[in-house]
């Protein structure tokens, strides 16, 4: 905490930079480049989490960082260590998540030379970072990385720290930059001035909650417009945490496998109020057969980031601005107001819990995928039909809980069955849609709230890409709990061969050892579940051992039955041309 100029290290500057951050934890895997920082972590308060592989340790700093508002934080070796992060950070950029990942690289008198783990760091990451800072001189290790720092949070996404591995070494005169916390403001006067009027005339408005609200801390300022408006709230894709689920105007996700109600009332919207989020076009795609975008309201679209305003969806109004702070700013706009709104709420409400109520029955007798490839599949297994397990998991989930979702067809179907009161409790794998996602995520989020119930759900494919961090998990007592979905397949993929290529499939089909088994070889706990009624007792044991810092793997028994598939847009029949071909349609 010293801001005048001070002789030190170079490593004491990037650690005393880290300090005045409140960085806590470091994920990483130990190597030569930065040993010199690293062996002062603990008199600066910080402890290094060694993990099974960089990408773990990526994946853990976003979890952490959206857990926790805070920045996640990792390290690797040059070279190879920090190839292993690509991944991860392309995965946190589409998370925008504020990390820092230090990326020490090949010494400066020897770049170029095709020495030891050299590669160009910078060119990899060029695309999914919102800031590279490349110490270019040791004098500057501070400055740079405070910046970092600085940028992860003004911009929400991750930013790279690279440093020639021998700037660490050596005599500086150096200043501890104080963090830079910029606040971004409601925006515009008269943007939100249009929108209060454009609110204020609608009929029928509808808020669209999106990450940004979550980020933001806005749930309180968004729960109050919607109360002032009378207006149903969906959550944006995969952020189910951005509005309290148990409120009368939660309407539920949009997206694959959202919610019927939250499709059908935005639908019926004359204005729609886009409250932090950038409208990703895969986030609002025709689902259950409805093709629900009101095309001809007008959209009022508030994001922190003015390069996503209009981007995706033709907007009426854009507001650069802090959701939270825009909402309190359009309150204030509104309140006392004559509001259109006003005259049909009871009628709205009524449509509400119509919807609402419709939808949960119509989930309550969806028992099982009626589609005839299920049907075959699950007519003979002794297996739990994936809706069911995944309603039986919702019952038996605890208050408070974190949950990861990876990429995989039960993982997407869970959207529909994942409710959450507080912000900062759902971490789906976002728009980069890595599998492999949900697991380091998870366990980094519980590093940063131990005392919050923690899961993780994982279709059995995406575990083989994951599990290694079940080591950390056993080294380092992270007490979570990841549900994996034994479907013996990888099924999301599986869907694309039922449905567009006859049903040749190729690559999809997996054979699994015991799951459970693995876990406990690992020193972890390992239960194997395959009946509905042991779902719940199974969650809870596995909950209650999380705060003995022991982690579970609960391996469920699904039958290979699969939900509508992930990419309907993207695919189309095969045609071919070419004789030898020809009966490949
Ligand atoms: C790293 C990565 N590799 C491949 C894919 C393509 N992919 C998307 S979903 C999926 C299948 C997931 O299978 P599983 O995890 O078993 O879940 P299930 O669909 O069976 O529920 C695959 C391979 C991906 N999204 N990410
Ligand atoms: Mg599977």
């Amino acid at each position: 905490m010293n801001q005048s100029s001070q002789k030190m290290g170079p490593s004491e500057a990037l650690v005393e930079t880290l300090a005045i951050n409140g960085v806590k934890h470091v994920f990483g895997i130990v190597g030569s480049a930065f040993m010199d920082a690293l062996d002062i972590f603990p008199a600066a308060g910080i402890e290094f989490v060694p993990v099974a592989h960089e990408q773990g340790a990526i994946h853990m700093a976003d979890g952490y960082a959206r857990a926790s508002g805070r920045h996640g934080v990792c390290i690797a070796q040059n070279g190879p260590g920090v190839t292993n992060f690509v991944t991860g950070v392309a995965a946190a950029f589409w998370a925008h998540s504020p990390v820092v990942f230090i990326t020490p690289e090949t010494g400066s008198m020897s770049v170029g030379l095709g020495g030891f783990q050299e590669t160009e760091q910078l060119p990899i990451f060029s695309k999914i970072t919102k800031y590279q800072g490349h110490v270019n001189n040791p004098k500057r290790m501070a400055e740079i990385a405070g910046r970092c720092f600085d940028r992860a949070m003004l911009e929400m996404g991750p930013t790279q720290l690279n440093i020639p591995r021998d700037f660490f070494y050596g005599e500086i005169e150096a200043t501890i930059p104080p963090p830079l916390r910029i606040a971004h403001g409601p925006g515009c006067t008269e943007a939100l001035d249009k929108a209060a009027a454009m609110l204020a005339a609608a009929q029928f408005p509808v808020i669209l909650a999106g990450g940004g609200v979550i980020m933001a801390g806005g749930t309180g300022e968004a729960v109050a417009l919607a109360e002032l408006l009378g207006a149903p709230v969906c959550n944006s894709y995969l952020h189910n945490d951005s509005f309290p689920a148990s409120h009368a105007l939660a309407v539920g996700p949009l997206g694959y496998q959202g919610s019927k109600a939250a499709m059908k009332l935005i639908a019926q919207a004359d204005v729609v109020l886009a409250l932090g989020t950038r409208l990703g076009p895969f986030g609002t795609l025709p689902q259950h057969g409805l093709d629900y975008w009101p095309k001809q309201a007008e959209i009022i679209q508030i994001d922190s980031d003015p390069r996503m305003l209009g981007l995706v969806k033709p907007i009426a109004v854009g507001i650069h601005g802090d959701a939270r702070a825009a909402a309190a700013a359009l309150l204030e706009r509104l309140r006392g107001r004559k509001l259109a709104a006003a005259a049909n709420r009871a009628l709205r409400e009524a449509r509400i819990l119509a919807e609402k109520r419709a939808w949960e029955t119509e989930l309550d007798g969806w028992t099982h995928e009626r589609d005839a490839y299920s049907i075959e599949v699950a007519r003979n297994s002794k297996f739990m039909h994936p809706r069911q397990l995944l309603r039986a998991l919702e019952a038996a989930m605890p208050a408070n809980a974190m949950v990861s979702t990876d990429i995989g067809n039960i993982c997407s179907i869970a959207n529909s069955y994942l409710r959450f009161e507080a912000p900062r409790s759902m971490f789906a794998a976002m728009s980069f849609g890595n599998c492999g996602y949900a697991f380091p995520v998870i366990c980094g989020a519980k590093m940063a709230n131990p005392d919050r119930p923690a899961f993780a759900y994982v279709g059995d494919g995406a575990w083989g890409i994951s599990f290694n961090e079940l080591l950390t998990c056993a080294r380092q007592k992270i007490g979570v709990t990841v549900v994996v979905f034994n479907n013996g397949q990888w099924g999301a993929e599986k869907k694309n061969h039922v449905d567009f290529y006859s049903r040749r499939y190729q690559g999809v089909n997996l054979e699994n050892p015991s799951w459970a088994g693995v876990a406990r070889a690992f020193g972890c706990e390992g239960v194997t579940v395959d009946r509905l009624a042991d779902v719940g007792p199974a969650l809870q044991a596995a909950a209650r051992a999380q705060s003995e810092g022991r982690a579970t793997v609960l391996e469920v028994m699904v039958t290979k039955e699969l939900g509508d598939p992930f990419r309907r847009d993207a695919l189309s029949k095969p045609v071919r041309f070419l004789e030898k071909y020809k009966a490949f349609v």
